[in-house]
């Protein structure tokens, strides 16, 4: 036998020794450390940040928003436009509109990254001031607008996550407040209309920018970044028939999502349809479409519908997509007639050039915002 296990040559372990070790002393240093603030700060945000949704078994030190360092790619480095920043979420319906982050990725299926997303979009909107020149708007003046910090999601559990943001979004709708919500992969998407059709009397609409269908019920098992349409159209107010589904192609749609597609008589245009219609055209179908019978619409804007040439930092980059100017027009144009919300996904930081991408994300909310105002949808006319 190989002289490997040799009992009796190992004396016992030496007490003292053990005591004096640095990791020892670490231990009953911590010991004797307070936990008061930390404790203080759980209760704070339970009181603040509503406690979580029914799913989450840690009922102190999780909240429905996300307030303390537990999660880390969460954070305020700076709020969306310097909007204030609304540490107490039952004033929500004091302002007009919330800005909410959805920091998740357990959706991604390829790349991942996207809940570094609404930090992204933040940090780069320090970039810009509240006047629009060609509208003639400025949101500080006209507009009552806040910021909620990021909902505290469960990277493990997607479900949870869902159930979460889902709470957060009913929160700020159920105060009449317009929501604007930053993802995060695309699966935001079916909580955020968990949210919201229960505060329309009647059925929503949904106006859909994406190269991807989205519209599978499974991918991997699960439901991912590919699934929230499928999902969000098994809710009774948000039938297919009023999803349009625009700048579609390429060769990442699985079949599964396209066949649900199909079956369900949702609408897809592809660029090539927004091409040889013209944006304002194509503008005009998509509200036809989505305003069918229906008492309000959602805009979900994934930022993949774009060139990756422009919009890089994403999960499923697919060239030959829309052009900035083409999108930013597409979404002006559907904002005139009123939305109940607005989501921006799949801004995947690690993967963006230059800010490129966030800073289409933030044009997209500003200018949505912007013609909401101009409109007299939100906020004081000029
Ligand atoms: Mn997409």
């Amino acid at each position: 036998m190989a002289d490997t296990n040799r009992p009796g040559r190992v004396g016992p372990p030496d007490e003292e020794a053990l005591k004096q070790l640095r990791g020892s002393r670490a231990f009953r240093m911590e010991a004797t450390l307070p936990s008061e603030v930390d404790e203080a700060e759980d209760a704070r945000a339970q009181e603040k940040a509503l406690p979580p949704a029914d799913s989450i078994e840690d009922r102190k030190s999780i909240s429905t928003f996300a307030r303390t360092e537990q999660q880390h790619f969460s954070g305020l480095p700076g709020t969306f436009l310097r909007f204030p920043y609304l540490e107490d979420v039952s004033r929500v319906g004091e302002y007009e509109v919330a800005v909410l982050g959805a920091p998740i990725d357990s959706g991604d299926t390829y790349r991942t990254g996207s809940r570094f997303g609404p930090q992204a979009i933040r940090r780069i909107s320090q970039l810009y001031g509240t006047y629009y020149f060609e509208l003639g708007v400025d949101l500080k003046e006209q507009l009552k607008a806040c910021d909620l910090g990021d909902v505290f999601v469960m990277p493990a559990n997607i479900e949870k996550s869902f159930d979460q943001v889902a709470k957060a979004v009913d929160h700020v709708v159920g105060a009449g407040t317009f929501p604007v919500i930053l993802g995060g992969d695309h699966s935001v998407g079916y909580p955020a209309i968990r949210g919201i059709a229960p505060h329309v009397e009647g059925n929503v609409g949904i106006i859909h920018l994406d190269r991807h269908v989205d519209s599978q019920e499974r991918d991997m098992d699960e439901r991912m970044h590919d699934t929230p349409w499928f999902h969000a159209t098994n809710i009774e107010n948000a039938p297919p028939k009023n999803l349009v589904q625009v700048g579609i192609g390429g060769w990442q749609d699985p079949r599964p999502g396209v066949q649900v597609s199909r079956e369900r008589g949702m609408t897809a245009m592809t660029v090539g349809d927004v091409e040889d219609l013209g944006v304002q055209r194509a503008a005009e179908l998509a509200l036809e479409v989505a305003w069918d019978g229906t008492e309000a619409v959602y805009l979900s804007f994934d930022v993949d519908s774009v060139d990756p040439g422009f919009a890089p930092g994403t999960g499923w980059p697919e060239p030959g997509g829309l052009y900035p100017r083409e999108v930013l027009e597409f979404m002006r144009l559907v904002a005139r007639e009123g939305l109940v919300g607005m989501e921006v996904v799949e801004v995947m930081p690690p993967y963006d050039h230059a800010d490129q991408t966030a800073l289409l994300a933030m044009r997209a909310v500003a200018d949505v915002l912007g013609v909401l105002v101009a409109e007299g949808h939100l906020g004081r006319r000029r």
